[in-house]
């Protein structure tokens, strides 16, 4: 057939092909989620039933894209490792990371109600963005998610006493900056511990560790209903420090998503 006269426009577009044999890393973060969670009245520091819509629309991504390994989730972001053999798009960076956010995003709107029952849906459209970042081996990519986890555990900390001092302590938030400002994670727990009788250490794992979701290999001769798993309410937690394997999956036809959460890292940040 033909080309027509205006088909050299394609030439305009580029190649955004990624290395070859690298993981490839995505991670989404919802766009101005201070706001977002503050209209949506999110409990302080951590709303559960957020939590477990940012877990289903991950654990959606995942079925959807049989290549991610694993997925780690915290406050309004959530990582995604694939695969380095990967070829999804020709491993296109456009593609991919587009996919993983417009699912991610219809997702959260889409199951929405199933969280957030007393709202039909948000009261207006959540925006997460997303970028791919390349990782040469395992050591960068347990690094990664090590950096993540630590994260979390460092801004929970905070938050947490945070919203103690202004919530029960009856400080103004400023005051509460004030009052933590150079304090450590020793004295931050010492704190929670005496003057608001929390124990850290006692909260959801969910709260301190973020969520992992990874995927399992299943019989192949398995009921196929089990293929797809509902999300638990409340996660499992794992007292155990060990560091999740990045397996380099070799099939991919049928496996399962489990939610959990455990500890990315050898050691705290502090
Ligand atoms: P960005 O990412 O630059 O567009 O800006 P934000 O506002 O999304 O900031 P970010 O991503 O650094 O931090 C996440 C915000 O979302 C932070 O203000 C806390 C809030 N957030 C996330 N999960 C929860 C929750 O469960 N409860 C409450 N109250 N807030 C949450
Ligand atoms: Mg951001
Ligand atoms: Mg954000
Ligand atoms: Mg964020």
């Amino acid at each position: 057939m033909a080309k027509s006269k205006y088909e050299y426009v394609k030439e305009f577009e580029t190649d955004d092909k990624m290395l070859r044999n690298v993981y490839v890393l995505v991670r989404i973060d919802g766009k101005g989620f201070h706001k977002f969670s503050a209209a949506h009245d999110f409990a302080k520091p951590n709303d559960v039933r957020g939590i477990n819509l940012m877990n289903h629309a991950a654990r959606c991504v995942m079925h959807e894209l049989d290549d991610i390994l694993i997925a780690f989730g915290e406050s309004d972001e959530y990582s995604f490792l694939f695969r380095k053999s990967t070829d999804l798009y020709q491993r296109r960076e456009s593609k991919i990371v587009s996919t993983v956010v417009s699912l991610f995003t219809s997702a959260y709107v889409y199951y929405w109600n199933d969280y957030f029952t007393d709202l039909k849906r948000p009261l207006y459209p959540p925006v997460f963005d997303g970028r791919a970042v390349l990782y040469p081996s395992e050591v960068e990519v347990k690094d990664y998610f090590a950096w993540r986890q630590a994260d979390t555990h460092i801004n929970n900390l905070f938050n947490t006493s945070f919203w103690a001092l202004v919530e029960e302590g009856g400080l103004s938030p400023k005051a509460a900056e004030a009052r933590l400002c150079g304090t450590d994670s020793k004295e931050k727990n010492e704190m929670l511990f005496t003057e608001f009788n929390t124990n850290y250490s006692k909260l959801p794992a969910m709260y301190r560790k973020g969520s992992v979701l990874l995927r399992e290999q299943i019989p192949k001769d398995a009921d196929k209903d089990a293929i797809i798993p509902t999300l638990p309410e409340t996660l499992p937690g794992s007292k155990s420090a060990k560091v999740v394997p990045v397996p380099e999956a070799t099939t991919t036809t049928t496996t399962k998503t489990t939610t959990t959460t455990t500890t990315l890292q050898q050691s705290g940040p502090d």
